[in-house]
């Protein structure tokens, strides 16, 4: 009898592959990605360890503007790539157009990324470059999920507000919008629930198209 399907995915040791500051040093996983993308400081490091249950898994800093490569993790049932942050008023414009290319080559040549997740602190609405990132993954047809980061700092009530809000600014449906906190383990278990969706929805792909393959070769 086929296993009951879990709801849910569990992350039991994720650990840090490699770091990729070039295009020909990118990975090509062959499990689905899951890319998180979002601001400088908006807490992506924080957010991947607490996915990964873990306190150091991705460097964490107040000094904004830190990773500037693509940190692959294996999480088990799929392959997170951490994006460098966008949006740093205090580099330089080389620095800029250098992080622009990077994002632009890997979001290109795409293989088995299967979602993003774009973050955004849950206390301001979404930035231009928020919003061109947005563009960017609807221009690749890669889809993705907002996640507000950093929801202990507002109150239940307050936060309810900044979901619809931020959710209509971006044109997107509330369904598309966790909110999450890295201090309290908050919308953890939304967001698994939405992953566990994401690469379920992956690997059915992945068989269509095998079965695919072997129909034109009988
Ligand atoms: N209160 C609170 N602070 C958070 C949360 N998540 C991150 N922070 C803080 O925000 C700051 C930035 O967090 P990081 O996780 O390093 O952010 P990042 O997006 O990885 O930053 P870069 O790699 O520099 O782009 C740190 O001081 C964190 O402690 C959260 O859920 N709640
Ligand atoms: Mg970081």
């Amino acid at each position: 009898m086929e296993q009951a399907k879990q709801d849910t995915l569990m992350i039991k040791n994720a650990t840090f592959i490699t770091s990729a500051g070039r295009v020909d040093q990118f990975l090509k996983p062959q499990k689905p990605t899951v890319a998180i993308c979002g601001k400088s400081n908006v807490g992506k490091s924080s957010f991947i360890n607490m996915m990964a249950n873990r306190k150091q898994l991705a460097k964490t800093s107040r000094d904004p503007g830190r990773t500037r490569l693509v940190n692959y993790f294996d999480f088990g049932e799929f392959v997170l790539a951490d994006l460098p942050g966008y949006g740093f008023a205090r580099v330089s414009k080389t620095e800029k157009d250098k992080w622009g290319k990077l994002l632009d080559a890997y979001f290109k040549d795409k293989g088995n990324l299967t979602h993003a997740l774009v973050l955004v602190d849950c206390r301001h609405s979404p930035t231009e470059d928020d919003k061109q990132m947005m563009q960017f993954l609807h221009y690749y047809t890669i889809p993705f999920t907002v996640v507000l980061t950093k929801a202990d700092k507002l109150s239940k009530m307050k936060l309810k507000e900044q979901i619809r809000k931020i959710a209509g600014e971006l044109y997107l449906g509330v369904e598309n919008v966790i909110a999450t906190s890295a201090e309290s383990g908050y919308g953890k278990e939304e967001v698994l629930k939405k992953l566990r969706h994401v690469i379920d929805v992956a690997n059915e792909e992945e068989y269509v198209e095998e079965d695919e393959l072997e129909e034109e070769q009988e």
